[in-house]
Parts: structure tokens; C-alpha cells; sequence
């Protein structure tokens, strides 16, 4: 038999494992999208509208049909990390663009922490952005 049998058995094995082994490296990884501030610097308030685009650092496009799973705005930036504010999603204007609604209680600098699902990715896109709220 066999050892022709073995070989093209070995072979079969290999070419599996280099298949399951590329695979990951040819789709898309969650670090090659980020979420970018529109305007970093916002008029302080209750209601304020927060925008944000999700973009695919790969093409510089926008990315729609992002699942937000977690947000916070907080006052890290001054040294206030306790201080957070009341922030919650609002309906969006334009695909890739994700808006939210916050009490920008106090002038100075916010943190806003964005947690979110992408279609067809495996993974949570997390990232801290800056924003100035002014008086
Ligand atoms: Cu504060």
C-alpha cells in the first residue's frame, strides 16, 4: 500500500492546515476599522448630538450596519474618570455615521468609549476617542 497512500494522506492534511491556517490573515481583522470623531470640539449642554464615522482604515471609507454594544462618556481627560455622563444612541443621518445624544455637564475634556460589532467580522472594535466640550 502505503506508503503512497501515507504520503497523499500527509499531503491531503498539510494543504488543509495551510488553508485553515491563511485563512485569517486574507479576511479583514477588527484593528483595521476605527471610529472618528466628526467635530472633537462640541458647544457644553444637555442633549448635545455626538457624531462619529466608522471607517475602514483599509479604503478610508465608512462602514454601515455597525451594532453598538457599549458606550460611555466620561471626564478621563481632566483627571474626572468617575464623572460620567448620561449618553444614549440616536437615530443616524447617513450610513457609517452613528450619532449619539449627551449631557455635556461640564467644559473641558470627555472620553467617549465606543464598543461595537461589525458585519462579518469576528471580534469587539473598541476605542477611546476626545472630545473638548466648550462654553
Ligand atoms: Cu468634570
Amino acid at each position: 500500500m502505503t506508503s503512497f497512500t501515507t504520503t497523499r494522506a500527509l499531503a491531503a492534511v498539510l494543504s488543509l492546515a495551510t488553508l485553515v491556517l491563511s485563512a485569517p490573515s486574507a479576511r479583514a481583522d477588527i484593528k483595521d476599522y476605527e471610529f472618528r470623531l466628526t467635530q472633537s470640539e462640541l458647544k457644553q449642554g444637555n442633549g448635545v448630538i455626538v457624531t462619529v464615522q466608522l471607517i475602514d482604515r483599509r479604503s478610508g471609507k465608512p462602514v454601515p450596519d455597525a451594532v453598538i454594544i457599549a458606550k460611555r462618556l466620561d471626564m478621563e481627560p481632566d483627571g474626572m474618570a468617575m464623572m460620567a455622563a448620561p449618553i444614549e444612541t440616536s437615530a443616524s443621518t447617513e450610513p457609517g455615521t452613528y450619532r449619539f445624544k449627551a449631557d455635556l455637564t461640564m467644559a473641558g475634556g470627555w472620553r467617549l468609549s465606543l464598543g461595537a460589532k461589525i458585519q462579518g467580522e469576528t471580534g469587539t472594535l473598541e476605542n477611546k476617542l476626545t472630545l473638548k466640550a466648550v462654553p
